[in-house]
């Protein structure tokens, strides 16, 4: 079993709803245990003039493979709706894999740790939530630094 870490975004449709029923689903993946689930966070979009975002971050136990798991996080995004008109679109549901476990990914479908999490305080502050006390990036970054070095600014928790 590999930890993984799945930061979900909704900001379409009822975005906690959303969050909701793709919890429901990361449960039900074959070989797969959904291991914890942080607050819901709300937050303005990076992307001006879009709605607001609600994100969360779940723990995933699994036996699949990045690109299996990837494919299955695509599955649940489309039968939630998710149309891929623009990059960096509103959207019904996005899930990115942010960490798999201490591996470093680099291929052209995936890409981990996740571009710019390290930034993102909707990503590491509910990940903080469910990491063991002490825990380093892939790269042995500690999460409490890169906490430090991104406040909690215009973060709701839910
Ligand atoms: N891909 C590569 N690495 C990964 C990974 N680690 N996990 C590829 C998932 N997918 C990965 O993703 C495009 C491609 O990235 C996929 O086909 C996959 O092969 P996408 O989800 O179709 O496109 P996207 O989400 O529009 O682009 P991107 O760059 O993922 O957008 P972001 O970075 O997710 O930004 N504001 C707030 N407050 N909260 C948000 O969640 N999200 C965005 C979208 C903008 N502003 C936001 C939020
Ligand atoms: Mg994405």
């Amino acid at each position: 079993m590999q930890r993984v870490y799945i930061g979900l975004g909704s900001n379409l449709a009822n975005p906690q709803e959303q969050l909701r029923s793709a919890l429901e689903a990361l449960a039900q993946l074959p070989d797969t245990q959904l291991a914890g689930v942080s607050s819901f966070y709300a937050s303005d979009s990076l992307s001006p003039g879009q709605p607001r975002y609600t994100n969360a971050v779940a723990a995933l136990d699994t036996t699949l493979a990045p690109i299996a798991l990837l494919d299955a996080l695509q599955g649940i995004e489309a039968d939630q709706g998710r149309e891929r008109k623009e990059r960096w679109g509103p959207r019904t549901l996005d899930l990115d894999i942010l960490l798999y476990a201490d591996q470093v990914i680099d291929e052209p479908r995936l890409k981990v740790p996740h571009y710019h999490m390290q930034a993102r305080p909707f990503v590491l502050y509910p990940l903080a939530e469910l990491v063991p006390e002490g825990f380093c990036l892939a790269d042995r970054r500690p999460l409490a630094q890169l906490l430090a070095d991104c406040p909690f600014v215009g973060l709701e928790r839910l």
